[in-house]
C-alpha cells in the first residue's frame, strides 16, 4: 500500500469498489431502521459502510472515519479525517440505476468544514466502474478494473454549460428558485437521475449544473455538508467549476455538526452565478 496516508485511502477505496459493486444483488433489501438525518437504510448501506470502515481505519495515518450512515465519528488512530457516504443514491438500487460512493479527506477533526479538505473523489457505479480523484490541479479519471485505477486523463469541466439536474419537489422548492429554474430550463438540457453522483458526473462530462435546493418545508435541503456537498465541491473547483449554497461555496460553509445539510449546487461558473443572484435563503 502507498506509504502516503491520501494515496492509500484512495487505493483502498478503489480496492474496496469491486467488492461494493459485487455485493449489491443481495443487499437490496429496506432495513427497519433510519440513518441519522431519517433516510431509511438498506442493507447494501450498512453493508458498504462497515466495509469501507473497517478497510479505511485500517489505514497508517487515518485517525477518524465518520459516514452518513453511522451515528458517530469513529475515532481510528492518528491522522487525517475520512468522511464517506458509502452508497450515495442508495435509492435507485431498488430501480437498478447508478450509485457513488463519495470520500473526504479531512486535515482536522470531524465535524469541520470544506476549507480543511485536503483531497476528495468518488467512486460511480454505472455500466462501468470510474473513479476521480482530486487533490491539486485538476482531478484524475479512472476506470477501475480488478480493484486497480487505470488513469483516463485529467477531468475538466467543459467551457459551455448543456445538461441540468435539481432535486426534490417541485412544489417544494422556494418560489425564487422555481423561477431561476424557468431560465434555466430554457438554456439546457434535463438529465436528472437521483443519484448525485451520477448526475454530477454527467455536469463534468457534458457541462452545466446540478443541485439540491433549499426546500420551502426543509431550508438546508436534503444533502450532507461533510459527506456529500463539500467533497464533491472540492472535485468540481478542482475541476474548473464553481460551488455554492447560494450564496457562497460549500468549501466555506462551516460545520457544526456532523450530519448538517446544506442546499448544495455545483457546475459551471455562469449557472453559479445566476443561481447566487436568483436565490435569497
Ligand atoms: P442518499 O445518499 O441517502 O442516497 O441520498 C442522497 C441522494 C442524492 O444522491 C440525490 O442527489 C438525492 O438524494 C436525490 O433526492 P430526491 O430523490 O429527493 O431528488
Ligand atoms: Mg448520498
Amino acid at each position: 500500500m502507498a506509504a502516503d496516508p491520501i494515496e492509500a485511502v484512495f487505493e483502498t477505496v478503489a480496492a474496496t469498489a469491486p467488492e461494493i459493486r459485487a455485493g449489491l444483488p443481495g443487499r437490496r433489501t429496506t432495513l427497519d431502521q433510519q440513518n441519522e438525518t431519517g433516510d431509511q437504510q438498506l442493507q447494501a448501506d450498512v453493508w458498504a459502510d462497515e466495509l469501507l470502515g473497517d478497510r479505511l481505519a485500517a489505514v497508517e495515518g487515518i485517525g477518524e472515519y465518520a459516514s452518513e450512515e453511522r451515528k458517530e465519528v469513529a475515532d481510528v488512530g492518528e491522522g487525517y479525517a475520512v468522511a464517506v457516504d458509502p452508497l450515495d443514491g442508495s435509492s435507485n438500487l431498488k430501480s437498478n440505476n447508478p450509485m457513488g460512493t463519495v470520500v473526504g479527506i479531512y486535515d482536522g477533526s470531524l465535524p469541520t468544514g470544506g476549507h480543511d479538505l485536503v483531497a476528495a473523489g468518488f467512486v460511480l457505479y454505472g455500466p462501468i466502474t470510474t473513479m476521480v480523484v482530486a487533490r491539486e490541479g485538476r482531478p484524475e479519471g479512472y476506470v477501475v478494473e480488478d480493484g486497480q485505477r487505470r488513469s483516463i486523463g485529467p477531468v475538466e469541466l467543459p467551457e459551455e454549460p448543456t445538461v441540468f439536474g435539481f432535486g426534490g419537489r417541485e412544489p417544494d422548492w422556494p418560489t425564487d428558485f422555481a423561477a431561476y429554474v424557468e431560465g434555466v430550463r430554457n438554456e439546457l438540457k434535463l438529465r436528472y437521475g437521483g443519484a448525485m453522483i451520477a448526475d454530477v458526473s454527467q455536469v463534468l462530462t457534458y457541462g452545466g449544473i446540478f443541485g439540491y435546493p433549499a426546500l420551502q418545508n426543509r431550508p438546508s435541503g436534503k444533502l450532507r455538508l461533510l459527506f456529500e456537498a463539500a467533497p464533491i465541491a472540492y472535485v468540481v473547483e478542482h475541476a474548473g467549476g464553481r460551488s455554492s449554497d447560494g450564496d457562497r461555496s460549500l468549501l466555506s460553509v462551516p460545520a457544526n455538526t456532523l450530519h448538517q445539510r446544506t442546499p448544495t449546487f455545483v457546475g459551471n461558473e455562469s449557472c453559479i452565478e445566476d443561481l447566487e443572484a436568483a436565490v435569497d435563503w
